[in-house]
């Protein structure tokens, strides 16, 4: 039996179903007993260092949990639960962390995006049964802004680079803990689980120290969702944003199968866009929520899941927070939610007044959960202006001469699936999202979405100089080329693609046997 300390933020479902693929039983900690009575602790973290001593303070579990670590009984911190061992952390300046390895958790202060975001190796400081079966060339999945520092090296068990060697992994004794996520890096992670859950042999994975480990660029696979006229859910894909064909919703297959098979064909990270969330009430939306706990008992990789996520009031006039709303997703297995007409609105809010109101779902959202789990969707339509003067908005001068000679455009911010134009530009919207807290942004194009002509590599460019936050080049893919320009014309992190996918004319793993030798990837099969 293998106990799991959910203290009630993050995405505790994924740790679950990988526990149970491995077939081992997981009982959640509702009380100080189940503490002290555990055999095999499991403590995953994703949030905020402040939020989760907060509640471990209030819930009494602090002097259980210490009295278990001091006990030496088998442990595993995944991401907060590895900070949660240390003294403090820059997240949470005034909060006193466990304590139990000295040392502290900083910030990273690098040139480079933050949060770090995706798959990068290890280098294994020390042996450890942990890394049985693996080779040490393996990538895992990162997520975090923060990273721990331990006064005494000695505990160390693993280092990543990322602009700096950060500590990726510690070991004291039977005590583990790690920065990446076993749970989220596909079959290597699962074996990772797997080692530390059997009492298997004693044997210990000799160090492995590579030169410098590297942070893989990321494919990601999109999946809109949505009710077809028969009220089934369906994967479906527009033509700049139009699903229907011959007056039908397109069908291009069932959600939890598509992801699947993306899954197994090495896709880094699945997305979800529910395109009907705008019109429903998303906390009745039993079957998107199914979809998503389906899909995260066999789908070991970040699952993002977007669409009508914003403040609700249902029909007897109850009020939802987008947090709440939020929650159910994070609770059904996604370990992102992605906001887009919502933050258009919160932008436009924000540049009226110049404040920040803390009540925002992109702030409350972050708050809670962590930047890591806020993801911005932009679905931006150009428009072309002769000058720059002949509109307020941040306009960039392009090479795509538009229809009447025009040789500058801005990025127009639409709503409501592209149905709205607002008055507020592409780069200024995602300056203002990282701001108010937001981690990453998912940077769509209504002229490029399902074109097959390549990524719109001048808006990339232009939002991606604009902020510090990782971006994901979205629409347009046709050809495996189109993912090595984007790589390598751009300094996008991910490139997300859907229509080639679905429509089987490109694979995942074309997709990689094409990037292999040219950009840093995860190689798979
Ligand atoms: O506004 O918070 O409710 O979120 C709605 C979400 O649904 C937004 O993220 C928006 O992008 C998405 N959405 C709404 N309507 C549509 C539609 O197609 N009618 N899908 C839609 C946009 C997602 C793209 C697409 C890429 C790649 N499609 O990310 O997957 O363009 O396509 P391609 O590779 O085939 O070119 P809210």
């Amino acid at each position: 039996m293998i106990t799991l300390l959910d203290y009630g933020a993050g995405n505790v479902r994924s740790v679950i179903n990988a526990i149970e693929s491995l077939g081992q039983k997981v009982k959640i900690v509702s009380g100080i007993d189940d503490l002290l009575s555990a055999e095999k602790l499991v403590f995953p973290g994703v949030g905020n260092f402040g939020s989760m001593m907060r509640i471990l303070n209030d819930k009494n579990y602090v002097d259980a949990l210490k009295d278990y670590l001091l006990s030496n009984r088998p442990f595993l911190g995944i991401c907060l639960g590895l900070h949660a061992l240390f003294e403090k952390s820059e997240e949470a300046p005034d909060t006193k962390g466990l304590g139990f390895i000295s040392g502290e958790v900083k910030k990273f202060d690098i040139n480079l995006s933050v949060p770090h975001i995706g798959w990068n190796g290890i280098n294994i400081k020390k042996p450890s049964r942990i890394f049985n079966g693996l080779s040490g060339d393996e990538k895992f999945y990162f997520v975090h802004s923060f990273h721990v520092v331990p006064d005494d090296d000695s505990v160390v068990l693993t280092t990543t680079n990322y602009g700096i060697e950060f500590v990726s992994g510690i070991q004291k004794g039977n005590i583990t803990a790690t920065q990446f996520h076993p749970e989220k890096s596909g079959t290597e992670g699962i074996n990772v689980l797997k080692n530390f859950l059997e009492p298997g042999s004693e044997q210990k994975a000799i160090t492995h120290v590579l030169k410098e480990t590297r942070l893989s660029k990321r494919i990601v696979a999109c999946l809109d969702v949505r009710s077809n006229d028969h009220g089934d859910l369906v994967v479906t894909k527009g033509d700049q944003y139009d699903v229907r064909e011959n007056g039908n919703v397109r069908n291009l297959g069932k959600p939890v199968e598509l992801a699947r098979t993306y899954y197994e064909q090495g896709a880094d990270e699945i997305t979800f866009l529910n395109i009907t969330g705008f019109r429903d009430f998303p906390l009745e939306d039993i079957p998107m929520m199914d979809v998503l706990k389906q899909t995260s008992k066999n789908v070991f990789v970040p699952l993002t899941i977007g669409g009508g996520i914003r403040d609700y009031t249902d029909q007897n006039g109850r009020k939802y927070t987008a947090l709440e709303v939020a929650t159910q997703y994070f609770r059904s297995g996604a370990d992102k939610i992605s906001i887009g007409s919502d933050a258009v609105l919160i932008a436009e809010a924000y540049l009226r007044t110049g404040k920040k109101t803390g009540n925002s779902s992109i702030e409350q959202i972050s708050e809670v959960y962590g930047a890591q789990a806020v993801v911005i969707s932009i679905d931006p339509k150009r428009v072309y202006v002769s000058s720059p003067d002949q509109t307020p908005h941040q306009v960039i001068k392009t090479e795509n001469i538009g229809p009447l000679g025009e040789a500058y455009c801005w990025y127009q911010c639409t709503i409501n699936g592209g149905r709205e134009g607002r008055n507020l530009d592409a780069i200024t919207l995602a300056q203002v999202c990282e701001k108010l807290g937001a981690g990453e942004i998912l940077l769509n194009c209504i002229d490029k979405d399902g074109t097959d002509s390549g990524y719109d590599l001048e808006l990339i460019n232009a939002v991606k100089n604009a902020v510090t936050i990782p971006v994901i080049a979205s629409s347009g893919a046709g050809c495996v080329e189109h993912f090595y320009e984007v790589f390598t014309k751009t300094h996008a992190e991910s490139a997300l693609a859907a229509g080639i996918f679905h429509r089987k004319e490109v694979s995942i793993p074309d997709v990689k046997k094409y990037l292999s030798d040219k950009v840093e990837t995860r190689f798979i099969i």
